[in-house]
Parts: structure tokens; C-alpha cells; sequence
């Protein structure tokens, strides 16, 4: 394992409040894995950055009466909180419209040139004559040119993913009407020099999701096409050429070099080399499967163009999308969870218990049903672990006034739970560091699923031979619970810790202390309560109702 690790999540829009839909497939997982690579002893940072630009944020902030710089200004900083309160910690947390990123961009946009990947092209854009402008991107609905479904916005087709270059059919998005088409000039990277280059990295980097490896391999033998970057707005970064000043980059050209340019501030602000950090580091790109043309290709042919100045990812981990009771996730007809109004009724660890669970490693799409929730909640993390700990640590209050008891010769089912606890730290790695996430906080569950038999099954309330080899190893799974749940569930992990009497925080315990017995004879516990509160029927009918309904 590199000891070193910068871990990125794609960057949210700097344009509306932070759903359940952002967080299951990308801020989540890659919180986890930063939590857990830190367990290993390596030196990790998160780093993620709030996404200015483009031409929604304008239209949105001139709404608002606000200025674009005043509206990302607020969005950025209630992301952040929103984030923060569902304990996702970034080290860092920046934006693409800082002065940081746009010198960066312009740097990098002048090195492509001078290599001669950058050539400029006049282009027939669309225009609306009804709204008075040029229409980019989402702008534009019509039929994807490759796959033929209708409906798709011009610079994404969400069917089949790719980014058509030329969208048939087109409609104005705000009016409706057919655009006209007018004559502009634009910057155009040329993708196309980078087909083989794709091609051996893709087929080199053993990390990769293979299946994800092989459609974006597919796009590249059907031909890549070169890539406009600029776009005839006012928001986003200028372009360094003199007399360039109607126009600006791309956004998609601008957002991932953020990933960068935060993660060499951050570095730098804190006193080591950023660049030197980046290229030695282990790099991870966490992101949905609707982004994976721009972060399988766009991203490292940049960096392939700039000679690999910063290194290409080791990582791209990608996941599904979210679905809500089984419908598509949308703001306008209400069918949405945001994170903050979440919080305000469940503790952020049954969210994160939920999300986990339900989420593999793949780009299969993952369902929040509300009732599955509620029985998840109840039955695994409260019926099984929450139960074990409540069990086993107020059983050694109650019996042995807190104090972890000396224990008997071990009998063969001792020896069983003794090995279980060995194993763990090992078992759990692995699933770890494939990023399977849920997998890792399944074995989690049975683990503790087996404590609670063998707590059962030795009946110490009997106060029979045993019993204190059974406390003993049942007060130390718990501890190797509290440190394996760390990265999944870093509240109610800080809290077993301290019911067990120990000091400081869980969070530096290193991984592999999942598997030592620890607590010795004579060890007094802390104070006992139970750690979390059943989910409600009532509760979850009331939260049902809510959706689809105005709000
Ligand atoms: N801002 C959000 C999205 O398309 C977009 C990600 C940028 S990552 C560099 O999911
Ligand atoms: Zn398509």
C-alpha cells in the first residue's frame, strides 16, 4: 500500500442543496475509504471543492438578484455545512472559481497549446431567437445521435452516456422552439491524439472497474471526436489569448483541474511540496457513472497532454445512481431527500449505516426505500451490533461492577470467538481495499452476529463456569467493533469507545488493533447507556408523505 493518498469526490455544483442522491454514490464512500486508509497508517487527505461555474449558476444567481460570485459564495459554504453534518470531513474544501484554479486552468490551457493539442474552429452554435442567446449544453434537448433516445440534453445523453457531438432534433430548453443556427468561433482540444495513450492506461491500470474499463475502451475503438472547451458566456474562467473576451472555458474544462489546483493549495498552505505530494500520492477519483466519459478520458487526456506533469489516477471508483422508492430523483415534482432536513430527524450514522449497506461496488443503481431504512436501522445496527455492545457492556456493569473479569481456560467455543477477533483486521482489509464497502460492514454485522449467539449460548447470567472468559471476550469484540465500525459509523464508534472506558479518540487507533485483545483484567468501563433509538413507524409514515406532495 503507497503511504500516501489524496482522495477527491466529484465536485458539487455550486447550484442547490446537497440530496441523499450526492451523497450514496460519491461523498460517502470516499469519506469511508479516506477514514480507513488513515486506519493503515497512510498519510490521506479529502479534498473536494464546490463547482462555479457554467451557465445554470448565472441564470439561477440573476434570478436571485444576486451576483454569480455572491450566489456560489453561499452554496459553497451550506455544502460544506450540509457535509459536515453527515460527518463528511474533508481536509480541504475549495471552489473551482478560486484565483488558484483559474490561474491553473489558464496555465494548463497554454501548455496544451504550445504542444498543439488546442486549435481553434468556427462552429455552427445553436440560437435561440425567442431568448436572445447562444444555447450550450443543457440548453439544448433533442435525440442523441449515437443511441437515438429522445430527450436528451446536448452535451450529456444520459441513456447511454456518451457526449454526442452533434444532438439531432434540437429544441431550446426554456422556450421550446427550434434554435437557429449561428456562426461563432471556438477553442477545440484534440482528443483524438490521445486515443492510443487512453487505450494504454486504461488497459494498464489494474485498479479500474473492468466493466467501466471496457464500454469507455468501446468509445474509444468506435473513434473519439476532439472537444470544444469554450463557451460563449461570461461566467467561468477567461481565456488567456488576447482579445478573447466574449467567451470562457468550458466548464468541464475548468472542474477537474480543481482537483488539483485545491489539493496543491491545501499541501502548500501546509507546508509540504503539493506537486511532489500529488505525484507521489495514490490518486482517487470517486464519481457517478454519469461522469464517466469526462474522468475516464477528458481528465487523463489533460494530464497526458501537459506530459503527465500530475499524475493520472490510480482510482476512479464509480457508483450508481440513487433512486427514491424506486423513482428517479427529481428537485421539481418533490421526489427528493435533502441532506440537511434528513439530519434534522435521524442521527447521521443511520443514514450512513443505510447508504453503505444498499451500495455496492458497481454501476448498479441503488434504491432508499423508506421502510427498508426503517428495518435495516431496527434490526442490524440496532437489533445486532447496538445490541451486542448494550448487552455484553451493561451485563459487566451490572455483574462485575464494570470491571473486565479474569478469564477461565477457554473452551472450544471460546477459542472460536477468540480466532474470530484474530481474523477480523484481515478479513476486513481486503474487502477494504477493493472498496467494498458494503461487503467490509456486512462481515462487520456478522461478526457481532456471532458475539451475540456466544453471549447467548454461555447464558453468564447463570454465573456458571465461563462466564468470565465470556465477558471477557465478549468486552473485546466490542472494542474491535468500536474501531472496525470507525469508518462507517465514526459517532456511534466515538461512543462505544468511551463506554469502554477508553480514553482519547477511536479515530487513531490504528486497523490492525481490530484483532488484539486488549482489555485486560482489572479494565473499568466507562458509563453504559444504549447507543442508538429504534426508528419509528409513525416516523417514517410521516417522512413518506412528504414526497411528491408540494412542498
Ligand atoms: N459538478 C457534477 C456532476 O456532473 C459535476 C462534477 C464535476 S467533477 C470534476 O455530477
Ligand atoms: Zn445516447
Amino acid at each position: 500500500m503507497n503511504s500516501k493518498a489524496i482522495i477527491t469526490s466529484a465536485l458539487p455544483y455550486a447550484n442547490g442543496e446537497i440530496h441523499l442522491g450526492h451523497v450514496a454514490s460519491t461523498y460517502l464512500p470516499a469519506d469511508v475509504t479516506t477514514r480507513f486508509l488513515r486506519q493503515k497508517g497512510v498519510e490521506a487527505y479529502y479534498i473536494c471543492a464546490s463547482d462555479d461555474f457554467g451557465t445554470p449558476i448565472l441564470i439561477q444567481s440573476e434570478k436571485e438578484g444576486k451576483t454569480p460570485e455572491e450566489y456560489v459564495e453561499y452554496w459553497n459554504k451550506r455544502d460544506f455545512e450540509d457535509f459536515a453534518a453527515f460527518n463528511i470531513k474533508f481536509d480541504f474544501f475549495y471552489k473551482t472559481s478560486s484565483l488558484e484554479n483559474r490561474q491553473f486552468v489558464q496555465d494548463v490551457f497554454k501548455k496544451l497549446e504550445q504542444a498543439g493539442h488546442i486549435y481553434e474552429n468556427e462552429i455552427i452554435q445553436l440560437y435561440c431567437n425567442t431568448d436572445k442567446k447562444f444555447l450550450p449544453d443543457r440548453y439544448v434537448i433533442g435525440t442523441c445521435p449515437y443511441c437515438k433516445a429522445n430527450d436528451q440534453y446536448s452535451d450529456l445523453c444520459e441513456k447511454c452516456g456518451r457526449v454526442p457531438e452533434e444532438i439531432e432534433n434540437p429544441h431550446c430548453s426554456i422556450c421550446g422552439q427550434t434554435p437557429v443556427k449561428e456562426k461563432t468561433k471556438h477553442y477545440f482540444f484534440k482528443l483524438k491524439n490521445f486515443s492510443d495513450k487512453l487505450s494504454q492506461y486504461l488497459e494498464s491500470n489494474q485498479n479500474l472497474q473492468k466493466d467501466v474499463k471496457k464500454y469507455v475502451q468501446n468509445w474509444i475503438k468506435e473513434g473519439l471526436t476532439d472537444w470544444d472547451i469554450t463557451r460563449d458566456i461570461s461566467w467561468g474562467v477567461p481565456i488567456p489569448v488576447d482579445g478573447e473576451k466574449e467567451k470562457v472555458f468550458y466548464g468541464w474544462f475548468d472542474n477537474h483541474l480543481a482537483y488539483i489546483s485545491s489539493t496543491i493549495k491545501f499541501l502548500n498552505d501546509n507546508g509540504k511540496d503539493g506537486k511532489k505530494f500529488w505525484n507521489d500520492a495514490d490518486i482517487y477519483h470517486f464519481i457517478g457513472k454519469d461522469i464517466v466519459y469526462h474522468h475516464f478520458l477528458f481528465l487523463p487526456a489533460m494530464r497526458l497532454g501537459i506530459n503527465e506533469e500530475y499524475k493520472l489516477p490510480d482510482y476512479i471508483p464509480t457508483r450508481g445512481h440513487l433512486t427514491l422508492e424506486s423513482k428517479k430523483i427529481s428537485k421539481s415534482r418533490n421526489w427528493y431527500i435533502g441532506l440537511k432536513d434528513f439530519l434534522k430527524i435521524f442521527p447521521s450514522d443511520y443514514l450512513r449505516f443505510y447508504l453503505v449497506s444498499i451500495n455496492p461496488y458497481s454501476q448498479d443503481d441503488l434504491n432508499f426505500n423508506w421502510d427498508e431504512f426503517a428495518t435495516k436501522i431496527n434490526s442490524e445496527l440496532i437489533g445486532n451490533l447496538g445490541n451486542l455492545v448494550n448487552r455484553a457492556l451493561g451485563f459487566t456493569v451490572k455483574s462485575f461492577n464494570g470491571i473486565v473479569p479474569d478469564p477461565e481456560k477457554f473452551d472450544d467455543m471460546d477459542k472460536e470467538s477468540e480466532k474470530m477477533i484474530h481474523e477480523l483486521a484481515s478479513q476486513l482489509s481486503v474487502l477494504m481495499e477493493e472498496n467494498h464497502l458494503d461487503r467490509a460492514l456486512k462481515k462487520i454485522l456478522q461478526f457481532s452476529a456471532h458475539f451475540n449467539q456466544y453471549f447467548q449460548h454461555k447464558e453468564p447470567w447463570n454465573n456458571g463456569a465461563g462466564t468470565n472468559s465470556c465477558v471477557f471476550l465478549a468486552v473485546n469484540a466490542v472494542r474491535s467493533l468500536a474501531i472496525a465500525i470507525y469508518p462507517f459509523l465514526p459517532e456511534s464508534s466515538q461512543k462505544i469507545w468511551a463506554q469502554l472506558g477508553l480514553d482519547g479518540n477511536v479515530s487513531t487507533e490504528m486497523f490492525d488493533e481490530i484483532s488484539s485483545i486488549t482489555l485486560k483484567h482489572g479494565h473499568k468501563l466507562g458509563q453504559v447507556s444504549p447507543l442508538f433509538e429504534k426508528v419509528e413507524e409513525s416516523v417514517i409514515e410521516e417522512q413518506k408523505s412528504k414526497l411528491g406532495g408540494t412542498s
